[in-house]
């Protein structure tokens, strides 16, 4: 039998700085409508979707910061969305800048959002791996603030929702394959990831010219080595002088792309999935019960950062196989 999830991956192109939220919600809104017309259940925004990607500057007042942070999802702007949403009976996956005030302490989020087809929330979830650094670096061509402006959140859930099992990650998360081993664990069936990468990596501009290459690796990996759709999409194009890539796809469990848009701007790319193609992944190859070891792994979750012997060479696979630890 199939389960068929018929997928947008909702991409958009740069947002600038002074762009309102609402006419954000209206490129948002257009894309929505586009994927209704292709007969899509679910579309899929990027990362910080309402506002152009902050972290890439050093900002000093706070006021100014949260500016670009949500205090209430839906808000005022953001209403109009979720109508459409319920109106179309298009579900969205939708990343913004969270500002929450828990026990009276406030805390700010990289945060996304799983909206059912009847426009009402069913999942968030908050960034774990925030990348890049938490003072000013002017030797940047631009800053990557995250770890300044974010906390990392508490985990990978999933949940119950269009028919299967679906789970969220944002940007960097990807690129981890823990992200996608906890959530597979939890037998997930689809992955929800919006990205804004930047085809320059600053520390390392010799990753430049693989970021595209390094974007497609990560995801059709954690797809096929947990069974799993995975949708992956962008915020691309060159933002308030930044260009970052596109490669929005929609990666089938197998790890073949099986759609992908093709332009920087705001683009639809859509797929019909079928969640029963998981299965013969969990049930053979990635039947976790049956193969994993979990004796062997515990350095996963027991060691941080990778130990290195004493004249600062990697730790041998010898030296752990016999047990020994550095
Ligand atoms: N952006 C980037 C990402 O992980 C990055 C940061 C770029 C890390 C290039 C490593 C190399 O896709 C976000 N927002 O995480």
């Amino acid at each position: 039998m199939a389960r068929f999830v018929n997928v947008a991956a909702g991409q958009l192109g740069p947002i600038a700085r002074n762009e309102t939220r609402t006419e954000v919600v209206a490129r948002l809104q257009a894309l929505m409508r586009r994927a209704h017309a292709m007969g899509c259940h679910l579309i899929v925004y990027p990362e910080l979707a309402l506002t152009t990607f902050f972290p890439r500057w050093y900002i000093e007042d706070q006021v100014e910061i949260d500016r670009y942070f949500e205090r209430e999802m839906p808000g005022p702007e953001t209403r109009l969305l979720f109508e459409l949403s319920k109106q179309l009976g298009v579900g969205f996956c939708l990343g913004y800048a969270e500002l929450a005030v828990e026990d009276g302490r406030t805390h700010r989020y990289n945060t996304s959002i799983l909206v059912d087809r009847d426009g009402t929330i069913v999942a968030r979830y908050r960034k774990v791996h925030l990348p890049g650094h938490a003072e000013h670096e002017p030797w940047r061509r631009f800053q990557h603030l995250e770890k300044r402006y974010f906390e990392p959140g508490p985990g990978f859930g999933v949940a119950n929702a269009f028919g299967g099992v679906v789970g969220m990650a944002i940007c960097n998360d990807r690129r981890w394959p823990e992200t996608y081993r906890v959530m597979g664990l939890q037998g997930v069936e689809m992955v929800l990831i919006g990205y804004n990468t930047p085809v320059h990596n600053p520390p390392a501009p010799e990753h430049d010219d693989l970021s595209l290459f390094h974007n497609q690796l990560v995801m059709q990996a954690g797809a096929y080595q947990n069974g799993t759709w995975v949708v992956g999409v962008a915020k691309a194009g060159i933002e308030e002088g930044v260009d970052q890539i596109g490669g929005s796809c929609i990666v089938a469990p197998s790890g073949e792309i099986v759609a992908s848009c093709t332009t920087k701007g705001d683009e639809i790319a859509v797929a019909s999935c079928d969640l029963d193609l998981c299965n013969s992944y969990k049930r053979t190859t990635f039947n976790f019960d049956v193969h994993r070891q979990p004796h062997a792994y515990d350095l996963i979750v027991e060691r941080k950062g990778s130990s290195l012997m004493a004249d600062g060479s990697p730790v041998s696979t010898t030296t752990i196989n016999q047990g020994a630890r550095p």
